[in-house]
């Protein structure tokens, strides 16, 4: 393998997201959000775990942004708990910002560079009992959240993301029910849908109006959809079906300031025309400063029957987050796999990369997440040997490099994550973190990963062999 360096200012980063990390749940006013809620239905979480005690960042803050910059790490993305700072979706609470703002000061005090993202799925469970994301008022709450957190950390923070993948908020969180709030209703995530762009393009309002300087995005989760058969048409229209529900029904809107007219077709039986209103579609592709993409995967899809439907391992029972397209299946293709089981396929980034290049406007392209769960555990001597993980950032920055050398304005890349966290409806059963977290006595160890990607930051390349 070839040694590569990177543009010059190119942004090494890591992320993680509040509700994974912070813990202190119900600390100095914060109210209960969706994810509050889920982790207490039975079967929802493995292990039954919940957002406590997580990383306990909200109380080793300083520890950890020491930690990033022993790392040389340039920017750390991390996002605000809307029930911090505004509980119950109500008024502004003091407290919470003051912990965000502390955090910003101490980024900046080490040459950090904070990045925030606003919504990254916690949303207030008060404003969930009235409707959620089905509800349209909900993306006005989302502007005035967004107000005041512009208002408070604005002076200081230049690059802005409304929200984090929001094809999980609306099919995982409203179809399959895997995600808060659980709901199991194609209807309801065709509305969300519609209702997360909506609260984008508020947000984004918003921000500018407050300050015009601000660098503002949004973060797409993006997959390549490879259809099993090339020649079976019923494949290819499962690959056009996903492609359309897991990329361009959120990338049209936003950059040709339409939904694709198949997508609106497939969608109609769940509704999903009747909530967009006149405006709503310039509201909604406001010109963006900056695309993040997250990418941990490709699609591979067919229309064939699965050879064995997926055990359910003592989880509550979900639904397909594929509406309109639940016949869908992913066959296995025999590629290696992380423990979250997906594919490693780090030729999907490079793909991803070239066609948001090719079919959509040139913006700067940031990788705000990319990274892997493996089993990870402290060796007898001290260290977390976790040579499967650094590989696979390894393979990945090699393709994103692959893009940049065919024209890609890539500017950054964010492991995914700074350290061990809440997986979601995973619980804290999957390792994603370069930096081990021992959840009883919360001790951080930097994993072998940690090391090997501070040298990468470091010296804004990569060496010809992999691992150190
Ligand atoms: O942990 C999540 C993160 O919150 C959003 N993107 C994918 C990660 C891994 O599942």
């Amino acid at each position: 393998m070839e040694s590569i360096s990177f543009p010059e200012g190119f942004v090494w980063g890591a992320a993680t997201a509040a509700f994974q990390v912070e813990g202190a749940t119900t600390a100095d006013g914060r109210t209960a959000s969706i994810w509050d809620t889920f982790c207490q239905i039975p079967g929802a979480v493995v292990g039954g775990d919940t957002g406590e005690p997580a990383a306990d960042h909200y109380y080793r803050v300083d520890q950890d942004v020491a930690l990033m910059a022993d790392l040389g790490l340039h920017a750390y993305r991390f996002s605000i708990a809307w029930p911090r700072v505004r509980p119950d979706g109500g008024a502004v609470n003091q407290a919470g910002l003051d912990f965000y703002s502390r955090l910003v000061d101490s980024l900046l005090d080490k040459g950090i560079d904070p990045w925030v993202t606003l919504y990254h799925w916690d949303l207030p469970q008060a404003l969930e009992d009235r409707g959620g994301w089905t509800n349209r008022d909900t993306a006005y709450r989302f502007a005035e959240y967004a107000e005041t957190v512009v208002g408070a950390l604005g002076d200081r923070v230049v690059n802005w993301t409304t929200l984090n993948e929001p094809w999980c908020s609306a099919f995982l969180g409203y179809a399959s029910g895997v995600h808060a709030p659980g709901r199991q209703e194609p209807e309801a995530a065709a509305a969300a849908v519609h209702h997360l762009l909506l609260g984008h393009g508020l947000g984004v309002a918003a921000i500018r109006s407050a300050r015009p300087e601000a660098r503002v995005g949004i973060t797409l989760n993006m997959y390549p959809i490879i259809p099993a058969d090339p020649e079976d048409p019923a494949d290819l229209d499962a690959a056009r079906r996903l492609d359309g529900l897991q990329n361009r029904i959120f990338l049209d809107p936003l950059f040709k300031a339409e939904y694709p007219a198949d997508v609106v077709a497939d969608l109609e039986p769940f509704g999903f025309s009747k909530h967009i209103q006149p405006d709503d579609l310039s509201v909604i592709s406001a010109p963006l400063d900056q695309l993040g993409v997250n990418y941990y995967a490709e699609h591979f899809v067919s229309a064939k029957p699965a050879e064995a439907p997926a055990a359910t391992n003592g989880r509550r029972p979900t639904s397909s987050p594929w509406i309109g397209a639940e016949h869908v299946t992913f066959p296995s293709r025999g590629l290696p796999r992380t423990d979250m089981n997906w594919e490693v396929q780090p030729d999907g980034l490079y793909k991803v990369l070239v066609r948001l290049h090719e079919e959509y406007p040139r913006l700067p392209l940031y990788i705000t997440e990319n990274g892997a769960a493996y089993r990870d555990a402290v060796g007898e001597d001290g260290g977390v040997h976790d040579p499967e993980r650094l590989d696979y950032i390894d393979s990945h920055l090699r393709a994103a490099h692959a893009a940049i050398r065919a024209g890609v304005d890539l500017r950054g890349y964010f492991a995914w994550s700074l350290m061990d966290n809440f997986e979601w409806a995973e619980g804290y059963a999957k390792r994603f973190g370069i930096v081990h977290v021992d959840y009883e006595t919360q001790v951080r160890t930097p994993k072998m990963s940690a090391m090997w990607y501070s040298k990468v930051a470091r010296g804004n390349a990569l060496a010809a062999t992999a691992v150190s």
